[in-house]
């Protein structure tokens, strides 16, 4: 079964979404594998963006991202990095397709809720970074 990384944006703890946006994620097939509430520093969340760096919102990205508290997970499911960035929509939630999570709830293009891994092997870097191997579990 093919597993994705997504996190909960800052914006999505502070909106109190949490439950609204997780019932959307397991009513698309998904099943939850690891779970946290967490809080990136600047250092942290400079570092899962490191990719970003040279672009210029990458600094604006850090704050935000360092803004509060976050939820990381790991989703299992068929397809599931393809799968799941379909459901969350457009970078842009002005340009995201109807019905899913950032075209639902999001503000703008940087604040705009939840993150989908954007391939099975960044995926797998991205589940490391959050979670260890004891913090996996299969679903079910
Ligand atoms: P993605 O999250 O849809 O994969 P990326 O291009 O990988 O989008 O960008 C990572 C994150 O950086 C976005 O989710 C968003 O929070 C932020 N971001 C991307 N482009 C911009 C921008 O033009 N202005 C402000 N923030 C941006
Ligand atoms: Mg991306």
């Amino acid at each position: 079964m093919e597993k994705t990384l997504t996190i909960l944006k800052p914006d999505c703890v502070r909106k109190q979404l949490i439950g609204a946006v997780i019932d959307q994620i397991e009513r698309a097939g998904f099943r939850v594998v690891a779970m946290k509430k967490t809080r990136l520093t600047q250092e942290t969340a400079g570092e899962f963006y490191a990719v970003h760096r040279e672009r210029p919102f990458y600094g604006e990205l850090v704050e935000f991202m360092s803004s509060g508290p976050c939820v990381p997970m790991i989703l299992e499911k068929d397809n599931a990095v393809t799968d799941f960035r379909a459901i969350i929509g457009a970078t842009d939630p002005a340009e995201a397709a109807a019905g899913t999570v950032r075209k639902l709830y999001a503000d703008s293009k940087g604040e705009n809720i939840i993150h989908g891994s954007d391939s099975v092997e960044n995926a797998a870097i991205e589940a490391a970074f959050f979670f260890s191997a004891e913090e996996v579990v299969r679903a079910n």
